[in-house]
């Protein structure tokens, strides 16, 4: 294949502490917070998997934490969000509860989607999440259609359409880019591109490596970055989203990132045919928590002994939602058709 990501798609290269600059700290802290909730939270979702107390599919996004952890530090309530089927990291970086997340991979009725969706199928529509479906591409012409209501509402929100590079190979996704450019809509596309669509590389699936090439096709302005780069995500994804607020039309971000688990569950040699173990190994070396801790200690807005009292911290809080997501009922064999038939009217 004919690799234009470069050391971007280099599981050797990229592997420095970030670069945080100037950035706030206050700001810095809070990101390395919520990747370190949606991390943990993920983990203890995976030992479910492992327990087979969580029986539906999970897709685990560890590794590709800091994407939405950046891009949703500039969205609010009212944005319009959609995801795919690893979309815990979307759920949580928007400051969804951890316990109806929690409770709704574990099928009860305090989920999120009332117990009825599990781990594909998340709702929080008071922060903007207005779902996730394992349909791949499925929810992007979604977005485009609520990037359209946003427009016409003309109270400056936008709508976000997370989808990985798989998924660009659904055709809808470029009806999606040509509508959103042809009538200017205010959504930012963002493609996490992990490089794997299930269990096939993506040198085995298209002819070079760069997703945002689909985007230049439709004169939507693209970047493509480090995924595992918070602060440069941060960054890209801050102006674009002002730029979709302002009225400039659509916004394509390709952030490249790897995902450390297999393709569902919990293990990491799950993905058919396929041994990733060298790469993995060399792809945690990018772990974008590690990378943003690091510099943080580096540059002493972090000692050694508050970040073990921050993980801490944020694995009490998972331990408890969880065990209260345990301990949570099912939902009635009777609500099994509720909302499945609108005359059910119930
Ligand atoms: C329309 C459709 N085709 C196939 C599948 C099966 N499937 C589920 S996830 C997936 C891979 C998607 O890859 P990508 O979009 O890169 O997302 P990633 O899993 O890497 O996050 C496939 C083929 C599906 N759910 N929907
Ligand atoms: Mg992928």
């Amino acid at each position: 294949m004919d690799s234009t990501l470069g050391d971007l798609a280099n599981s050797s290269a990229c592997n420095a502490p970030l670069a945080i600059g100037n950035s706030d700290p206050a700001r810095l802290l809070a990101q390395l917070r919520t990747m370190l909730l949606i991390r943990r939270a993920e983990e203890v979702i995976g030992e479910g998997v492992a327990a087979r107390q969580v029986i539906c599919p999970a897709h685990l996004g560890i590794g590709q934490e800091a994407i939405a952890v950046a891009v949703s530090e500039h969205l609010r309530g009212s944005d319009r969000v959609f995801g795919g089927h690893r979309s815990h990291a979307h759920y949580l970086a928007l400051g969804g509860d951890l316990y109806p997340l929690l409770a709704e991979v574990l099928g009860k009725e305090a989920g999120c989607s009332r117990g009825m969706g599990g781990s594909m199928h998340l709702y929080a529509a008071d922060k903007g999440l207005l779902g996730t479906v394992p349909i791949v591409a499925g929810t992007v012409p979604l977005a485009v259609g609520a990037a359209l209501a946003a427009k016409k509402d003309g109270r400056g929100d936008v709508a976000v359409a997370y989808f990985g590079d798989g998924a660009s190979e659904e055709g809808v996704i470029h009806e999606s880019l040509n509508l959103a450019a042809v009538w200017k809509l205010p959504i930012l596309f963002v493609c996490e591109n992990n490089l794997f669509s299930s269990h096939l590389h993506i040198s085995l699936r298209q002819p070079t490596d760069r997703i945002a090439r689909f985007a230049d096709g439709h004169r939507i302005p693209a970047v493509t970055l480090d995924g595992n780069d918070v602060v440069a995500v941060s960054r890209a994804a801050e102006d674009m989203i002002a730029g979709a607020r302002g009225g400039a039309g659509p916004g394509f971000l390709e952030a490249v990132t790897y995902r450390w688990r297999g393709h569902v569950g919990h293990r990491e040699d799950e993905d058919v045919g396929v041994d990733r173990g060298a790469d993995l190994h060399l792809w945690k070396a990018r772990d974008p928590v590690r990378r943003l801790a690091d510099a943080l200690i580096a540059g002493k807005m972090l000692s050694s002994d508050a970040y073990s009292a921050l993980q801490a911290d944020v694995d009490a809080e998972v331990m408890e939602a969880w065990r209260r997501a345990r301990a949570a009922p099912y939902p009635p064999e009777s609500h099994l058709l509720d909302r499945v038939y609108a005359e059910a009217g119930r």
